[in-house]
């Protein structure tokens, strides 16, 4: 399994590099490069690139989407990072990037990562319909700004040192984390074309996905290893975050998240053989080290 989410970074990261080569070059690259090349597990395009095969797509139906996800990702983690966010100094077991290139530099290479994401979708080289492009642009937008990953956060440091129910807690990790996930699920079966019941279907199992994803980087913050996991670990407690540990505690997150895990199986099986990368990346996530 561990072999299926290295080979597709591999594969994204050198779409990544060709693109960025054919670029204009402007000194805030270094910085966008640091944030999206060097490290990262790229999980996100294992998504997309496994919900691809429940929809007989090929990787070049999806190799933007996962560059363009990517970028946003790592925007988002940049921008998680700096002194007025989560204020860490390491990430992918490097210097956070503000530590390496300073706050303006790291602010500006967050934001160009931003729209150098809808850019690789509306690419011409790009070859799907135009009038897909445009509502998986909308879709990205929207998972991106303040319904999504931005009012997340937004949520997430809000909640600091408060004491806040699960349903609440559970609303900011999905926007916080699951959004991008939703999309990755969602853009697959807009690709090709599926009906909206389907593309319901989907997002909502994207939705889960993301916050299983998030459950289980908590309860790597508690019981994974500092090396492994690439930056400090219990991070959270320190914070004050809001999270189902803090809340039920760390045997009981484990059992919530393991039902949740179960239902996203049932609901893929649907789809037969087709969605056994899916499932199998689904596994990985709760079982994962790093
Ligand atoms: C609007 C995109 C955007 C950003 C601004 C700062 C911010 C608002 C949002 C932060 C959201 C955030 C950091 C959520 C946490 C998601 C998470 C669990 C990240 C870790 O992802 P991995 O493990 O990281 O996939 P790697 O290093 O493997 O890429």
């Amino acid at each position: 399994m561990a072999i299926n989410i290295k080979n597709n970074a591999v594969v994204v990261d050198r779409f990544l590099r060709k693109y960025f080569k054919n670029q204009k070059y402007s000194e805030l690259v270094p910085a966008m490069k640091y944030g999206t090349l060097f490290g990262g597990k790229k999980i996100r395009s294992t998504i997309i690139l496994n919900t691809a095969k429940i929809f007989k797509l090929n990787l070049n139906q999806v190799i933007n989407i996962c560059a363009a996800v990517e970028c946003i990702h790592s925007y988002s983690l940049i921008h998680d990072d700096l002194p007025c966010m989560d204020n860490d100094r390491f990430r992918r077991g490097k210097p956070s990037a503000h530590v390496k290139f300073g706050e303006a530099t790291a602010i500006l290479a967050g934001n160009s990562l931003l729209t150098f994401a809808f850019e690789i979708i509306t690419d011409k080289k790009f070859n799907i319909k135009p009038s897909l492009k445009v509502i998986i642009l909308k879709k990205l937008a929207e998972c991106a700004g303040h319904v999504g990953i931005a009012g997340g956060q937004f949520l997430d440091l809000k909640y600091e040192k408060s004491k806040i129910g699960s349903s609440k807690i559970i609303n900011m990790q999905k926007k916080k984390t699951g959004k991008l996930f939703q999309f990755c699920c969602l853009a697959p079966a807009i690709v090709s074309n599926q009906n909206a019941k389907t593309k319901t279907e989907m997002s909502a199992i994207g939705d889960e996905i993301g916050l299983l994803f998030q459950i289980a980087d908590d309860l790597l913050d508690v019981k994974g290893n500092k090396k492994k996991v690439g930056k400090p670990v219990n991070n959270d407690k320190k914070k004050g975050k809001s999270t189902l540990i803090k809340l039920l505690g760390y045997k009981k997150t484990l059992e919530f998240a393991l039902s949740r895990k179960k239902l996203i199986i049932n609901k893929l099986q649907k789809y037969g053989s087709r969605s056994k990368k899916l499932i199998e990346i689904t596994n990985f996530i709760l079982n994962r080290s790093y």
